[in-house]
């Protein structure tokens, strides 16, 4: 039995939506009622995932290491070209795009006054689009980023791209982009995850 520690809304609803796809059970605390959520994690982000007494650390190593450990067609395991694609694309999620958003939350929270925030929010907002050009390719002749079978980054994209509504930006889905995380969130793992994510706390 896992222990996910999320926050609303948050990059664990990524975590969240992949443990139910593998079929394993979780109990989801929010952060917030942790008396001491450093003590899991220094830096204070989430996800934190416990197991037993190891606390796993880092989105995508997180979701790497549940991929290993439980039978999945997330992550293809016996060609190895086509695994380190999928790596790859996982990094892509987490360690590109990821960030671009983080510049909008942070932004947001730096600059008190509306209108010197907005050319930040606005270039933040421009490079956001730039990134999801790229998947829109990647995506020219495939429903998924590894071909016509879901993967983790598909997951983990489709829970990023629902940050944009949160600013006064205008971020450009493409066509196809819009399709996969449409795809996404209308499997039964994601609407669960994010119903889950409405109630304080929740055994899985
Ligand atoms: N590199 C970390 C970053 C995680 C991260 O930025 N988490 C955000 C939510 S998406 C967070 O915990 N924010 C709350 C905070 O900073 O207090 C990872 O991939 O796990």
């Amino acid at each position: 039995m896992y222990t996910l520690y999320y926050l609303p809304g948050a990059c664990a609803l990524a975590t969240q939506v992949v443990l139910r796809e593998l079929k394993q059970p979780f109990e989801l605390v929010d952060k917030r009622d942790v008396d001491n959520f450093l003590a899991i994690n220094p830096t204070g982000k989430i996800p934190a995932l416990k197991e037993g007494k190891n606390t796993l650390l880092e989105g995508a190593a997180i979701l790497l290491y549940l991929l290993k450990k439980h039978e999945n067609t997330l992550l293809p395991q016996s060609d190895i070209a086509q695994k380190q694609k999928a790596i790859e694309n996982i990094m892509f999620a987490n360690a590109t795009m990821h960030p671009a958003y983080n510049r909008l939350f942070f932004a947001t929270a730096a600059i008190i006054d509306d209108k010197a925030r907005q050319p930040f929010l606005d270039a933040a907002a421009a490079a956001i689009n730039e990134l999801w050009i790229i998947v829109e390719k990647k995506l020219a002749h495939q429903a998924f980023l590894a071909g016509e079978q879901v993967s983790a980054a598909d997951i983990m994209l489709a829970v990023y791209a629902r940050w944009g509504s949160y600013f006064p930006v205008e971020i450009n889905i493409p066509d196809k982009v819009r399709k996969m995380l449409a795809r996404i969130e209308a499997r039964p793992s994601f609407i669960a995850s994010v119903a889950a994510e409405q109630t304080h706390s929740a055994d899985v």
